[in-house]
């Protein structure tokens, strides 16, 4: 089994109708989906998705806006359990395997003191686990950088907190935060292989594979050494540029008719909105240099 490719619906705001498309034209297996359990029609998605042949690989718990599974406040962390178990339900209906989840972005201070908030996480995703094993689905515990979360920066911190979580709970690794936050990101990989169900890449700068300094060969044949046989999760997100050197012409998210939440999600990951043509570009490019280590690294070149 080889691994195989798949990217986010989460990094420009516009309908399945015009991402799915798009990752079918270069060549993707598959959608790693975030979508408003509320707003989504599901038998829609389907038939979109088959008409595409591109699978559900999984699907990604947005925690922006006022979702919080460690607030202060017993109600917020009740109503975002709440929509991570929507979100669980969506995957499943979808034929997803996993939830990534990962702290909420843009908060960068804490609310309360450590041993609370790692009790109301634990006890959360607990309950969120126990739902999604019963659907054939596992949780996937993602590290970000300290510049978006002050919680889960780490491999041995998530593989900690997926431990005491429980059996069916995973890690998603993603390269790009690795690179910040890892002394050693192969020893990272390493320890977290067995529980390691999901895999985001981009470049060091978040930039598409090809137009940074990972090296593309030496991570996919790590991958494929400790077995990951799961999905390569495309996940670029270049900085907004507003200096005349810049050749990108990313909008300012507020220039945009989104949602404040959305906003502050962009924002919150220094970037805004991607113009269509740059997308494009950067979805090919992406594919094409994966396409190329995958098949690399499945001959043990
Ligand atoms: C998500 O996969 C991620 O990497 C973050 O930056 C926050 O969503
Ligand atoms: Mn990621």
């Amino acid at each position: 089994m080889t691994m195989r490719l798949s990217m986010h619906n989460w990094m420009r705001p516009e309908p399945l109708e015009v991402t799915v498309p798009r990752l079918a034209r270069y060549g993707y297996d598959a959608i790693e989906i975030s979508a408003d359990p509320h707003g989504t029609d599901l038998p829609t998605v389907r038939r979109l998705l088959a008409e595409h042949d591109i699978s559900c690989a999984g699907g990604l718990a947005l925690f922006m806006g006022g979702r919080d599974l460690v607030h202060e406040d017993s109600f917020i962390r009740q109503a975002s359990l709440a929509y991570l178990m929507e979100t669980i339900d969506l995957t499943a209906e979808l034929g997803g395997t996993f939830v990534t989840v990962p702290c909420t972005v843009g908060k960068l201070v804490p609310m309360a003191d450590a041993a609370s908030e790692w009790g109301w996480y634990v006890t959360a995703l607990r309950r969120a686990q126990d739902h999604a094993g019963d659907r054939g689905v596992r949780l996937a515990i993602e590290p970000l950088t300290r510049y978006e979360t002050y919680l889960i920066n780490r491999a041995d911190q998530a593989l900690r907190l997926a431990e005491e979580v429980g059996d069916g709970c995973g890690v998603c690794l993603d390269i790009f935060h690795m690179n910040i936050e890892e002394a050693d990101w192969r020893s990272a990989i390493r320890s977290c292989a067995d529980r390691l169900v999901n895999f985001h890449v981009a470049e060091n700068n978040r930039l598409p594979p090809g137009s940074g300094a990972i090296d593309w060969a030496a991570l996919l044949a790590e991958l494929a050494a400790v077995g990951y046989d799961g999905h390569l999760s495309v996940e670029f997100m270049p900085a907004i540029d507003r200096t005349p050197v810049s050749d990108r012409q990313i909008a300012d998210a507020a220039d945009e008719p989104l949602s404040q939440g959305m906003i502050k999600w962009l924002r919150d990951h220094a970037s805004g909105v991607l113009p269509e043509r740059l997308y494009e570009d950067y979805t090919a490019q992406s594919a094409r240099i994966l396409r190329h280590h995958i098949a690399q690294a499945g001959s043990g070149n």
